[in-house]
């Protein structure tokens, strides 16, 4: 439609008469635009679609519950730690257990994951210590690079920025002849960087094994998916892009799991990149350092409680005989118990060495640096640090 438009005002502005571009003229067929599946297998209220459900064994829904549980009750552990002074910063994954637990399901691992920073739920399922979380959200820079047995990308911070070196990953196991995957997630905000462009166009072009999650939880900070793009189904950046695209409840772990699966099939037999629009709601704040009432309605908020993950899930195991109110207690009392466990090993790790922030800048330490050092320890000295 508007290749048909642009040509009609060149003919109003001149005389000459150019034919429109029609998809007949065209070498290769248009894409469908206009349809993008919409999958939500549990609605709202934890009832099942039966026609969709998944064959799942007990075990491995029991599995994946724990972990989304795990997942929310270190995420509330973190943030009374950071206010009590023993964090950083933290970036709060409340309300979106799902969508981040979801996407890892299928992965094996070989598979690679790229995860932005509110991916820790899908981090401690990758195999990461809860305590090596700790330590990278309080600062200290071991915290950061991934354990050695993990095949994942440190976290990015530069919103974006890893969804070409993930493409790359992928592209690596493609000229391996390998049969494994990338997952790559970022947010609504992230959607608006150049890099994921590349990123998208480089994936469908050369087919690399790859999924694509984006986040849209409604919120970059303060600005409302709304005002991030004016095509709110950010799926549309797929297929734009001719990758198949579709978008997904975020909040419903059967879908997110069933999604991500048919994606991580589909990459590892030479099918090439999907994307998955995952919808989902910010519950909390978007990190420690921001207040979210000072720009958005709290009864958005509201809404999207009664679409609660956990509790969605819940019902379904529930009624599927999977899981008894005992069980829930059980479960929430052993998670509670490995994240204090992981914190009191965090509390005996050695402090930093204050003066490392001069190291690894230099191959030959300059005289400057040397008397700035110096200087530094005096003061330090002064204040009784380290000793
Ligand atoms: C390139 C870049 N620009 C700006 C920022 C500052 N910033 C940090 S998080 C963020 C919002 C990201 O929102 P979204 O991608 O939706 O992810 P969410 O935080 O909602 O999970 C911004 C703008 C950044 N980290 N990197
Ligand atoms: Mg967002």
């Amino acid at each position: 439609m508007a290749a048909h438009n642009q040509n009609d005002k060149k003919t109003t502005s001149s005389e000459e008469v150019i034919s429109p571009i029609t998809p007949s003229s065209m070498d290769t067929a248009p894409i469908d635009l206009g349809h993008i599946e919409v999958l939500q297998i549990l609605n709202e209220h934890g009832e099942v679609d039966a026609g969709l459900e998944p064959e799942i064994g007990h075990d491995r829904l029991l599995e994946v519950y724990r972990a989304m549980v795990l997942a929310r009750v270190f995420d509330k552990r973190m943030m009374t730690m950071q206010r009590q002074g023993r964090m950083g910063t933290f970036a709060p994954n409340l309300g979106q257990e799902a969508c981040i637990i979801g996407q890892v399901t299928s992965l094996t691992e070989k598979d690679w994951f790229a995860p932005s920073y509110r991916s820790f739920g899908a981090q401690i399922m990758r195999g990461w210590p809860m305590e090596h979380l700790m330590r990278l959200w309080a600062g200290f820079h071991d915290g950061f690079p991934p354990p050695s047995n993990v095949n994942d990308l440190p976290f990015s911070i530069v919103i974006g920025s890893h969804a070409l070196p993930a493409v790359g990953i992928g592209m690596g196991m493609k000229y391996k002849k390998k049969n494994d995957c990338v997952v790559v997630n970022y947010g609504d905000g992230a959607s608006s960087q150049g890099a994921v462009s590349e990123a998208l166009n480089f994936a469908a072009v050369y087919k690399a094994p790859i999924v694509f999650i984006c986040e849209n939880n409604g919120w970059a900070i303060s600005t409302p998916t709304s005002k991030q793009s004016a095509n709110e189904i950010l799926a549309a950046h797929g297929t734009a892009h001719g990758i198949p695209s579709i978008r997904v409840d975020g909040n419903d772990i059967l879908a997110m799991m069933c999604a991500t699966k048919e994606a991580t099939d589909r990459a590892r037999n030479g099918g090439g990149p999907t994307f998955i629009e995952a919808i989902t709601f910010r519950m909390s704040l978007h990190t420690t350092a921001d207040d979210p009432t000072v720009y958005r309605d709290e009864s958005e908020v509201e809404k999207w409680e009664s679409r609660c993950p956990i509790v969605r899930f819940e019902t379904y195991l529930k009624n599927k005989g999977v899981l008894e109110t005992d069980s829930i207690e059980r479960i929430l009392a052993s998670c509670e118990e490995e994240v204090l466990r992981a914190r009191d090993t965090f509390y005996k790790m050695p402090d930093a060495d204050a003066t490392e922030i001069f190291d690894h800048l230099y191959e030959t330490f300059p005289k400057e640096l040397h008397e700035q050092r110096a200087e530094y320890m005096q003061r330090l000295k002064q204040k009784g640090v380290g000793e």
